[in-house]
């Protein structure tokens, strides 16, 4: 109980203390005045580190997962990214998990829903759809996909060759605060009740059905193609007015409310021109960068260390919170990413620091 640096140490009135915490630890009660300030740090206390996951290195090792286990049996061909620091617990970053999914030509991954919501970012291969509350979508490279929370969600594969895509789920979220669901449905796939692109649409032109009102917390919209996206990034260009630290960053939005496409999760799509060289950033949200396109450098501070990872096309690395980050790039580079921004500002315990403060 009295660890080094606590109010106990130095008191002449140790023993009695200490006799006097074991008593009220029998009645499950413990002195804040000894643990207040590891409960409460001055400063973020961070056990992830920044790490990157090297495509190349790991693709054939996905791959092969195909023929060791089936979708069927898998219910999802799922390689989980693991940060070294958290104890393979299942998280990137401390409230955000990460996975690389694959599907195979003609393979279905059956229809289930669950609390966590989540979303796909896709890294290649085509054919491939997700069906999600009846409407299927299909996924191209940089396709940005929502699965809301609770709804039923398969996913398929029309085409030729693998398809694999980034899983970015809001899991530790959900399980710190208690109500993890999940259910199977009772057929492989579930009914489709909407055409493909009916939510497109419905509010992915600019317009809104008359008389129709739209309540959930998620956008409308669940597939945001990187060829639109992309091309919003290259007219903005144009203006050339880059961010210091992020170059030309944008956010995914609900274009019935204008805030994140996501209630739990934030997700950004950003440019670096080549030769960018970025200020530091540091924020307390816990990011997860997939690269589109180029290639480049993050330096990235935890205490007294500053470690660089390069970064080419596919890679993905993440950002644990609060540590000082700074991107270069050396060509044009698109960054996608997804954080827990949204959730710490509905919290009002978001943070950041932009350029050297
Ligand atoms: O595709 O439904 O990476 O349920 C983890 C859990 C993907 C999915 C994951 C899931 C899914």
């Amino acid at each position: 109980m009295s660890d080094a640096g606590t109010v106990n140490e130095h008191s002449n009135l140790r023993p009695e203390r200490e006799a006097y915490y074991e008593r009220m630890a029998g009645f499950d009660l413990s002195p804040l005045w000894e643990v207040n300030r590891r409960l409460v740090t001055p400063e973020p206390v961070i056990d992830a580190v920044p790490h990157l996951w090297d495509y190349d290195a790991i693709r054939s090792g996905l791959l092969e997962s195909g023929d060791l286990i089936t979708t069927k049996e898998a219910q999802r061909r799922v390689l989980i990214l693991e940060n070294p620091g958290l104890d393979n617990s299942h998280r990137i970053v401390d409230s955000l998990f990460a996975g690389l999914q694959l599907i195979m030509p003609g393979e279905i991954a059956p229809a289930h829903r669950h609390s966590p919501a989540a979303l796909r970012f896709v890294m290649e291969g085509h054919g491939a759809y997700t069906a999600v509350g009846g409407e299927r979508s299909y996924m191209k490279p940089g396709d940005f996909i929502i699965t809301p929370a609770w709804a039923w969600h398969d996913h398929g594969h029309d085409g030729d060759g693998p398809v694999v895509w980034m899983d970015g789920l809001d899991i530790p979220m959900v399980a710190l605060f208690g109500p993890l669901f999940f259910e199977v449905h009772a057929e492989d796939q579930a009914p489709d009740t909407v055409p493909p692109g009916d939510s497109q649409a419905r509010y992915g032109a600019n317009m809104r059905p008359v008389g129709e009102s739209w309540t959930r917390l998620e956008s409308p919209i669940f597939n945001y193609p990187y060829e639109r996206s992309r091309e919003a990034l290259e007219q903005l260009r144009q203006g050339a007015d880059w961010d210091k630290c992020d170059g030309l960053k944008m956010q995914y939005v609900d274009p019935t409310t204008g805030q994140s496409a996501m209630p739990t999760i934030s997700t950004f799509l950003q440019m670096l021109p080549k030769g960018f060289s970025g200020e530091t950033w540091r924020t307390t949200e816990g990011v997860v960068y997939s690269v589109t396109e180029g290639s480049g450098r993050v330096h990235v501070t935890k205490g007294e260390e500053t470690v660089t990872m390069n970064w080419k096309e596919k890679d993905i690395f993440c950002v644990p919170c609060w540590m000082p980050h700074r991107l270069e790039a050396n060509e044009d580079s698109v960054l996608f990413s997804y954080s827990d921004r949204v959730a710490q500002q509905k919290l009002g315990i978001w943070r950041e620091i932009k350029g050297s403060a």
